[in-house]
């Protein structure tokens, strides 16, 4: 199970622009919907609606040296259920996200599997760490607590982030797409 034909046609639509692939991967409710909406739509939503399977979003976005760039992201439903279609969907990908819940220590402890599974087929591309959730824990939070796994799989920085405050919502997405790389045969033609 992977992109069905009619998500890639979503994609051919960006015409010139080229297109970067990202992911977000951790557990359920650690909040990855509701960042990836809040950075599309500009709203918090505080529903609870559990991603069945995979959610797809797309928004172009400016580099910080100034090249229009698709960010295509994949959302992966955190549930144990859905893991065996991980693989598929962070394939092929230029850079990604595994999130936890700054709230939850076992969303942290639990996202080395996801980092795991996610290392055997990108073994090399930049992966941010993003702790959500930072409006509900202040500013106490122990960086320090969170370094191990950056160390061990070679992830880039931590970004603390909240999706009802709104803080490291750009950080991050403009943290993925500086990565776009500069070789024309990245680009994707329409
Ligand atoms: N206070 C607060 N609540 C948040 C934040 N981000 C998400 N939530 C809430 O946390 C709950 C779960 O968020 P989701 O975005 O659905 O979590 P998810 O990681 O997509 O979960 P799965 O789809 O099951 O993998 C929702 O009720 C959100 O409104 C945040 O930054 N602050
Ligand atoms: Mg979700």
């Amino acid at each position: 199970m992977g992109p069905t034909d009619e998500e890639e046609e979503i994609i051919d639509n960006t015409s010139q622009i080229p297109v970067m692939k990202v992911f977000f991967a951790g557990e359920g409710g650690v909040g990855k919907t509701t960042f990836v909406e809040r950075f599309v739509t500009g709203m918090f939503n505080p529903d609870m609606i559990m991603t069945i399977g995979v959610n797809h979003a797309v928004k172009t976005l400016k580099t910080s040296d100034g090249r229009d760039v698709t960010l295509q992201v994949w959302d992966l439903g955190g549930e144990e259920r859905f893991r065996f279609v991980v693989q598929n969907y962070v394939r092929g990908s230029n850079a990604g996200a595994v999130c936890f819940d700054l709230t939850r220590m076992s969303t942290y402890i639990n996202l080395e599997e996801w980092v795991e599974i996610i290392r055997e087929v990108v073994p090399n591309i930049p992966i941010y760490l993003i702790g959500m959730k930072k409006d509900l824990v202040g500013d106490e939070v122990e960086i320090a607590t969170y370094q191990d796994l950056i160390q061990k799989y070679h992830l880039e920085k931590l970004i603390l982030t909240s999706s009802m405050t709104g803080e490291g919502v750009d950080e991050t997405f403009l943290s993925l797409a500086n990565h776009l790389p500069i070789e024309p045969e990245y680009f994707r033609k329409s």
